[in-house]
């Protein structure tokens, strides 16, 4: 069904569903403004034709049609008289469900068929027959029709693509008949059965059908001939899969491609290129064997072709008119990608075997882990080009959203709509292609609007193992590229061992890529000649495999042999160009070995030339702005789009725009409005802004509304943030597939491209990042300290428990916490640079903000800092709507800032030598603390103060506050259970705060009974006890004071699922909170 909707979507142009609406009508000023594409921007897909109009289309209909067409393109008298009529409809534009008439019913018999002898004009040699058609012309016809398309669709299968002849064992199972026929005959049975033809027809001369080129200039070929050619393009060292594309004009280009006669010859400069590539690479691996015999270093070994592949996609995608390149790749073959396609110096790779300190901070990373960025001329193209590897960790796949945004980032910057100048590079294992779940979430990134990159390149180093587990039993589908099926990809699997076809696949998927802007998949079946390091011993698991590997001469000597036969190449010049390439080792490992350090940022894959550049690296610009900027922007947020009368918003919109209207009258800001406040400031500085995440436009919870929707006009949209000043940044705000490892990796990728841009990630319930873990862990913590790369990408995760259950309570905020580098028992000095020495040193930021002032400052500041760190924000969920959470302008215009703690500011603030307790606490408990102080009429007695920025830990402003009440009692609240939120985080770093160094409370949880039994935990004891039991164990004894808990007790769960629960819950923290 999908397959004949497309046949027709490109047939016919179809007529916009949508009149077509300038931005003129909407407001003509809009027009001129540089981000007009934004309202401009047509979605990229087509799949909303509306199938159902032509219902004949629904089922496997489509290729029949597809056939039809091309026959009709040819002649249109050779289709039926109703399709001609429909064709010929559908050309001319005729709208869906229009194009097809039923044909006048002459036929007596009422079927819908034209008598055999009206066909006869077209069956060749009926002349001969006097108008008879005879029968078994048509049929041999459509018998080679039928086998030139199963060679198109299934040949594939056949194709001798494994260089060690295993055949994917699972292919057997699938198409093995039950007396166990090797596959080959099954398939080529498949293929000619029930077919009219036999041995005797091999000389008879076969009309071409359209869907072939393997005639050349030929329209006729003998069958012999046609089988011959078909052989040649599927069934030989190439296997392409591309049958199941729903474009016509897309299969006809591969077929093109693979069948014309000839296609594959090359000449002799080229292949003596693929043979100097192709030694380079094994030198390489030889040579680092050689030297480091008993290093891990995840050699290339048996798939050394990847290599000049690379360099052949890069040479002819440069060609096309691509100058950057951005790569991701796993630990296979890495450090040969890096010397041998990027041009790495060898000597920095050679270091970093040496075991030499690093000079620079950082924690660094193995080897074949690290990134780089060249920027070099492409000898063959004579073109500058820039290649960058991104920095990977362990976790095989992770990177490849990654890469993706930091692909659609350069685009973007670049102005490269089309991805015609920048481009993504993917490389592949075979079991982790197939068995992680992100190469899914990535592919179905390939086409969506704000996400696409026009077209990934991926390469599989399919070397049949994974580890120690083969095929068999690391996948479910016959190939291990089957998931780049679910995005219409073309796949061509090749033989390894045959360099030249590894070269003309890369050539067609370069031309490919460059013509149709979509992702395509070579598969380089190949093997791995050590185990999976070279320390392993692979017989123990595969012997079978590993006796045929090791009677398998290696790719190299096999392709010498190859050219030296032809007399392509003399065996001197084979022996000459590895002998000068050893050489070139040799020499930099010498000076290799003269360097004393490593530098991490040698291996930097994201360089922000220029940024860091004469900036204090102490220095933060103000956050506050202008009353004026406020103001203009707060109107422009609470506007109708300009032409309102035509622009038909939802009732519910006009009046949400009314009350915002409202509220900048009052000088007043929700939480919405800040957000825009600050992302609009930006954008009038020339900073884009980049929101992405699932439903962020209008806001999961309803209170963002940065896309307005004509209700009468489908995509008709108007977004008030892009139109607010005519020379402002781009404003991209852009729901998302649902995916958190996918889109959080991409948005990551995004943030390494240009340090002057927000790029935000928000998640639909905070607790939804930890399926985007690996993102989290192996990058946003951890980035800066393993590969000196930074990021001010910002997390937004709705947190808070709300009686919504388990599940949409917490974003788990003691996870972030816990990861958090600074350590709880150093208070740094205190100074004016105080706070922003700790945000340079720590490796990101966590904040639960209660105020909107506060979320525009800390927004604003990711971009008034001089470096950028990660930014994780607990964003509130009731505090969107909540009466108290508002601001004043005041709190944002220019002089205010970022409060990294929100003091007291009530009666207790000003006696506070009478207060009696002083309540810490962080995010929107505040409020219900508040509320329940001023009924208990405790508002002179207990001091509320709101920790904003909990890490890096505000030890001066604590201890500051803590001073300010001398005779009051410490009480953390949270309403996390004990061992989550921030009470782990807090409580050390408290006690550093309070006493200047660190007191271990070391008090187990739950030894009490009662629902709340961990409520009183460590401030049961006295300080005197406290003291006593450290000075025991030999610690500090100069106890004062110490942080008290009080909240939910610790529990597995982060919320209860029963409202009713949930409510005592509630009660009981408050009267914990609040007892003297
Ligand atoms: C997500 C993840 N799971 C497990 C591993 C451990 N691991 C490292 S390599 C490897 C096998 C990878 O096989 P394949 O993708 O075929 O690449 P090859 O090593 O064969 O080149 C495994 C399981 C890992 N690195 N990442
Ligand atoms: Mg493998």
């Amino acid at each position: 069904m999908h397959r004949a909707r497309t046949v027709i979507n490109n047939l016919v142009p179809l007529a916009p569903l949508v009149p077509k609406i300038a931005p003129k009508r909407f407001a003509s000023w809009l027009a001129a403004a540089p981000n007009k594409i934004i309202l401009n921007s047509p979605p990229k897909r087509w799949y909303i034709a509306p199938v159902s109009s032509e219902p004949f289309l629904n089922g496997s209909s489509g290729s029949y049609v597809e056939e039809m067409y091309n026959s009709w393109l040819a002649d249109p008298k050779s289709v039926h008289a109703s399709w001609d009529v429909f064709f010929r409809n559908s050309s001319s534009g005729a709208g869906p469900g229009q194009a097809y008439q039923p044909p006048p019913s002459l036929a007596l018999p009422g079927r819908n068929e034209a008598p055999l002898s009206s066909l006869a004009p077209f069956l060749g040699g009926s002349s001969a027959l006097g108008g008879q058609v005879d029968e078994k012309i048509i049929d041999d016809h459509l018998a080679v029709q039928a086998i030139i398309r199963s060679y198109q669709a299934r040949g594939h299968h056949v194709a001798a693509v494994d260089p060690l002849g295993l055949k994917y064992a699972d292919l057997h199972a699938v198409f093995s008949d039950r007396k166990g026929a090797p596959p080959e005959l099954v398939v080529r049975n498949y293929m000619t059965k029930g077919s009219s033809l036999e041995e005797r027809d091999m000389d008879r001369v076969f009309k071409l059908p359209s869907t072939t080129y393997i005639g050349g200039k030929d329209k006729a070929l003998p069958l012999k001939e046609i089988l011959r050619r078909l052989e040649t393009a599927y069934c030989r060292h190439i296997g392409v899969e591309f049958m199941f594309i729903n474009s016509l004009e897309q299969c006809n280009w591969i077929r093109q491609k693979f069948e014309t006669p000839g296609i594959m010859e090359m000449d002799s400069e080229q292949k003596r290129l693929i043979l100097a590539r192709l030694t380079r690479a094994t030198g390489f691996e030889a040579f680092l064997a050689r030297k480091w015999s008993s290093e891990k270093r995840f050699g290339l070994e048996g798939c050394e072709i990847l290599i000049p592949a690379m360099k052949q996609l890069i040479d002819k995608s440069t060609e096309l008119g691509v100058e950057s390149i951005v790569m991701g790749m796993p630990h296979r073959g890495r450090l040969n990608v890096l010397a041998n396609v990027c041009r790495k110096p060898l000597e920095q790779i050679f270091t970093q075997f040496a075991g030499l300190e690093a000079a620079d901070d950082g924690s660094g990373d193995v080897k074949y882990h690290l990134g780089t960025y060249i920027e070099r001329l492409n000898r063959v193209t004579n073109k500058n080009i820039r290649l960058a590897v991104v920095a990977n960790p362990s976790h095989l796949e992770a990177c490849d959203p990654i890469v993706q945004g930091k692909t659609r980032a350069e685009q973007f910057y670049r102005g490269d709509g089309e991805g015609k100048k920048v481009m993504s590079m993917l490389l592949h294992g075979d079991a982790a292609f197939c068995g992680q779940g992100i190469v899914f979430e990535t592919f179905h990134l390939s086409d969506l609007p704000d996400y696409t990159t026009h077209g990934t390149i991926h390469i599989v180093a399919n070397n049949q193992i994974g580890f120690t587990t083969d095929p068999r039993h690391s996948r479910s589908s016959p190939y291990c590229t089957d998931v780049a099926r679910v995005v219409n990809a073309p796949i061509f699997h090749v033989n390894g061992d045959d360099p030249e076809s590894v070269i003309h696949v890369c050539n067609v998927a370069a031309e490919w890529r460059a013509t149709f802007h979509k992702d395509c998949v070579i598969d380089i079946v190949s093997y791995r000649r050590n185990g999976h390091n070279e320390i392993d011993e692979p017989m123990f698991t595969q012997p079978l495999m590993y006796r045929k590997i090791r009677n398998t001469k290696p790719g190299l000597q096999l392709y010498a042999e190859k050219l030296i036969k032809e007399g392509t190449v003399t065996p001197e010049e084979v022996k000459d160009v590895a002998d000068k390439y050893e050489k070139i080792c040799e020499e930099a490992y010498t000076n290799a070995r003269k360097e004393t350090h490593i530098k991490y940022k040698d291996w930097l894959d994201s360089p922000w030339s220029g940024f860091f550049e004469g900036k204090d690296p102490l220095k933060v610009s103000l956050t506050g702005i202008k009353e004026d900027t406020l103001v203009h922007i707060g109107k422009r947020f609470s506007s109708p789009p300009p032409n309102a009368a035509e622009f038909v918003i939802h009732r519910g919109l006009e009046r949400i725009l009314k009350a915002r209207m409202e509220m900048v009258e009052a000088r007043i800001a929700d939480w919405a409005m800040a957000e825009s406040f600050a992302f609009g400031s930006l954008l009038k500085e020339g900073i884009h802004v980049r929101l992405s995440g699932q439903d962020v436009e209008r806001g999961t919870f309803s209170h963002r509304h940065h896309v307005l929707h004509h209700q009468l006009v489908d995509k008709a949209t108007y977004r008030p943030l892009c139109f607010l000043y005519p020379d402002q940044a781009p404003y991209t705000v852009s729901n998302s597939s649902l995916s958190e490892f996918g889109v959080l990796g991409f948005e990551l990728g995004y943030s390494m491209t240009n340090p002057n841009a927000l790029v935000c990630w928000e998640a639909q319930f905070g607790d939804f990042n930890n399926t985007a873990q690996c993102i989290i862990d192996q990058f946003i913590s951890s980035g800066q300290a393993k590969w000196v790369r930074q990021s001010g990408l910002v997390m937004l995760l709705p947190h808070g428990l709300e009686g919504m259950g388990p599940e949409h309570s917490s974003a788990r905020l003691e996870r972030f916490l816990q990861m958090s580098s600074d350590d709880p028992d150093y208070f740094p000095p205190e100074s004016e640079e105080f706070a922003v020495r700790q945000l340079h040193d720590i490796n990101w930021i966590v904040a639960n903000c209660s105020t909107p002032a506060n979320y525009f400052h800390v927004l604003r500041r990711q971009i008034a800092l001089p470096f950028r760190k990660p930014l994780v924000i607990m964003t509130p969920k009731s505090l969107l709507r909540h009466p108290e959470a508002k601001s004043s302008f005041d709190e944002m215009v220019e002089g205010s800032e970022f409060l990294r703690v929100i003091p007291e500011t009530g009666v207790a603030s000003q006696n506070p030598s009478s207060v009696k307790k002083v309540v810490f606490c962080t995010g929107k408990v505040f409020y219900d603390i508040k509320k329940a102080r001023g009924a208990r009429e405790l508002d002179n007695d207990i001091a509320i103060a709101r920790v904003e920025q909990i890490s890096p830990f505000p030890f001066d402003l604590v201890k500051r506050e803590c001073a300010k009440y001398p005779n009051a009692q410490l009480t953390w609240v949270q309403e996390e259970h004990k061992n989550q939120g921030a009470w782990s985080y807090v409580q050390p770093r408290f006690n550093t705060a309070l006493n200047n160094t660190r007191v271990v409370t070391g008090r187990a949880s739950g030894t009490e009974s009662g629902i709340f039994s961990s409520l009183v935990g460590v401030f049961s004891r006295s300080a005197k006890e406290e003291a006593s039991q450290h000075t025991a164990r030999g610690e500090q004894p100069n106890v004062k004071r110490l942080i008290r808990y009080a909240g939910r007790p610790t529990a597995a769960s982060p919320a209860t699922g029963s409202k009713n629960q949930h409510l005592k819950e509630h009660a009981q923290l408050l009267d914990d909170a609040l007892a003297l």
